[in-house]
């Protein structure tokens, strides 16, 4: 499913984040920079050991140590990735009061597109961020994603956004969802 916004396109398809060609895919990380399980494992392991070297810089220049914070974005190269650029973004972890859940999950997206836009990048694959081990449920995460997506696409000259998704569920639960969106507006 293709969608057409202010002269920008937004896709969902079922695939791979590693294996996408996007100048940038982005990684559902968690606030170590460090690695972990799921898309976070998929993107290292694809990558190589380069990526966790520049994963390490980030937290010892741009961080002065500290975990990136919920929310908040940071960009490394891909290394062996076909995509050039890898943004790392941390999303909340499910559990609390659900309009600050939403609040976080929105800003993963809008501040990955902060980092795509001093790059100059043109075409991103976003994750479905937290809805795996951070247990986010996922129709709100997808009414949240494109939701963030859409605006940011109105109101940006961008180019091409791809939420891939992995599984043909996850698929369809986005597809309602944008379906949804397209018919409120
Ligand atoms: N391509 C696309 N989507 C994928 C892939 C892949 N290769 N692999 C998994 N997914 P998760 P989170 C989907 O758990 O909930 C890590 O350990 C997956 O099916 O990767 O934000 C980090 O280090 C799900 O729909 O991310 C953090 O500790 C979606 O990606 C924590 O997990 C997100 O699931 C972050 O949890």
């Amino acid at each position: 499913m293709k969608v057409d916004v202010n002269g920008s396109s937004m896709e969902l398809k079922v695939g791979d984040i590693t294996k996408q060609k996007t100048d940038a895919v982005v990684n559902a990380a968690n606030g170590t920079l460090m690695g972990g399980g799921g898309v976070d494992g998929a993107i290292h392991k694809a990558a190589g050991k380069e990526l966790l070297e520049a994963c390490k810089w980030i937290r010892d220049h741009e961080l002065n140590g500290e975990q990136l914070s919920t929310g908040q974005a940071v960009i490394t190269e891909a290394f062996q990735l076909p995509a050039s650029w890898v943004i790392h973004t941390v999303g909340p972890v499910w559990g609390g009061e659900e309009e600050k859940l939403k609040a976080l999950l929105a800003d993963c997206y809008r501040n990955s597109f902060k980092c795509a836009m001093e790059k100059g990048i043109k075409s991103i694959s976003f994750p479905s961020i937290s809805t795996g081990v951070y247990r986010f449920p996922i129709d709100l995460a997808a009414q949240v994603a494109l939701t963030t997506i859409m605006e940011f696409l109105q109101r940006n000259d961008f180019g091409q956004v791809v939420m891939t998704l992995f599984s043909d569920k996850d698929y369809e639960v986005y597809a309602t969802a944008l379906q949804r969106l397209l018919d409120n507006e």
